[in-house]
């Protein structure tokens, strides 16, 4: 990886240094969506199934998997994977339990109760990407929230075949329904419903160029009313390390968030030369002993190293590029946590890849990437759910707070609402003086 000496860039090289490669979108990407979107919409499942057809050269009459398939890919899938899958399916279980909120209800004043309470989103849609990594701890990490949470309808779709682990993860976690279809055709599907698939509120999970585009088309289309989880990027780690941090591990942490993708970016950020150096040198090792080596170099072509004064400047840099994972391998990690602003998921000291993230601790791995974890929060139980508030005031209470809203009412040149609550008082008066 490239290395470059933080204090001595210009404040544009700094910015430079930190930059994610542009998002690939473009008027043809946005286009071709819209034309798969409109197909759907115009045609339903024929649509569906065409495109199945033409671009996962599958061949479906029925796209909703049923019971036998079902149970089919279950028995398939072998028995050490399974084990691994219930670990990790309890963890996430239990992290995600853990987040149910107690209901907020108290008196803001005498006689005025105000309650914030949450109900679970109604239909929700999971997609799981399909392509040369069979992302089975997705499923996970969308289905079991969205149990949890008590979403009554929960449909997941991944493009044809679908992987028989994948299949089992969901049916693991309680998902009844699994459609055979990806891409942004799925994606209209989910937003608009067709002949089999039923339309749904929120449409969860990760995916390629076309799926994020789709997603965010359907969720600005004001036919529909469908909300999705969060904007994608590339994912990526940016890594804190310093002089006693062990560069194999560092090295293999950049090469498991390399091997994502071509357009990942991973970053270190040390204040020591000789821990950059090293980890070049695993780097290079390690990479020669990978599967996908070609994805990880590509990726490590757009990444960089970046050497700072010590390890408070390197939290810095941290908090404006706004990692999706964040990994501190330094002597007192927890030191340098409390100087953190944004990252989507952080993983503490040695012992921490986020492999364990990925897969099994038990927190999401559905995070804000390029820049967002700003002002995007990781995937938690509360993106199953939606709040609302309720409020109940007796006669005291209103007349409490009855002069303020009037005079707000009035400075805000709106008659109507202070005469609800003079016509409340008048009435109050009147009671008093008939008693
Ligand atoms: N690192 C990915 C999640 C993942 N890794 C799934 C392996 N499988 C994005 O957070
Ligand atoms: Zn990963």
């Amino acid at each position: 990886m490239q290395i470059l000496n933080w204090q001595s860039l210009s404040p544009q090289a700094q910015l430079a240094a930190l930059k994610r490669s542009p998002l690939i979108g473009d008027n043809s990407l946005e286009q071709n969506v819209a034309r798969i979107i409109e197909a759907v919409v115009a045609n339903g499942d024929q649509a569906l199934k065409d495109f199945n057809r033409e671009f996962d050269g599958v061949n479906l009459e029925t796209l909703k998997l049923t019971t036998t398939q079902i149970e089919q890919s279950c028995k398939l899938v072998p028995e050490s994977l399974k084990q691994a899958i219930a670990q990790a399916k309890n963890n996430i279980e239990r992290f995600h339990q853990a987040q149910l909120q107690p209901k907020v209800d108290i008196e803001t004043q005498a006689g005025i109760r105000c309650e914030l309470r949450s109900e679970p989103i109604e239909r929700v849609g999971l997609y799981i990407p399909g392509g040369t990594a069979p992302l089975i701890s997705t499923v996970l990490m969308l289905a079991l929230p969205a149990k949890i949470a008590g979403c009554n309808k929960r449909v997941l779709v991944s493009p044809p075949p679908i992987n028989d682990a994948i299949i089992y993860a969901a049916n693991e976690c309680g998902i009844e329904e699994i459609y055979q279809v990806g891409g942004a055709q799925a994606i209209a599907a989910l937003a608009f419903g067709t002949e089999s698939l039923p339309q749904v509120d929120k449409i969860f999970g990760p995916g390629n160029r076309f799926v994020t585009e789709a997603k965010r088309a359907v969720s600005q289309d004001n036919r529909c009313t469908v909300s999705i989880d969060m904007p994608a990027g590339p994912s990526e780690v940016l890594i804190i390390a310093d002089g006693q941090a062990n560069a194999e591990f560092v090295a293999a942490d950049l090469l498991s968030q390399a091997e994502h993708g071509a357009d990942s970016q991973v970053m270190l950020v040390t204040d020591s030369t000789e821990l950059a150096e090293a980890v070049n040198t695993a780097l290079a090792n390690q990479l020669k002993q990978l599967s996908r080596t070609e994805i990880a170099t590509t990726a490590l072509k757009s990444s960089r190293t970046l050497i700072v004064d010590d390890i408070q400047m390197a939290a810095l840099v941290s908090n404006q590029y706004g990692p999706e994972h964040l990994i501190i391998q330094t002597k007192q990690p927890r030191d340098v946590l409390r100087n953190i602003r944004a990252a989507g998921s952080v993983f503490l000291g040695a012992y921490t890849p986020e492999s364990v993230g990925d897969y099994a601790s038990g927190t999401n791995h559905v995070l804000p990437t390029y820049g967002y974890s700003k002002t995007v929060s990781s995937l938690s139980l509360a993106d199953f759910s939606r709040r609302f508030t309720v409020q109940e005031l007796n006669a005291k209470g209103l007349q409490t707070i009855a002069d303020s809203v009037m005079t707000l009412a009035a400075a805000e040149l709106l008659d109507a609402h202070k005469n609800a609550i003079a016509i409340r008082l008048a009435s109050l008066s009147a009671d008093d003086d008939t008693n």
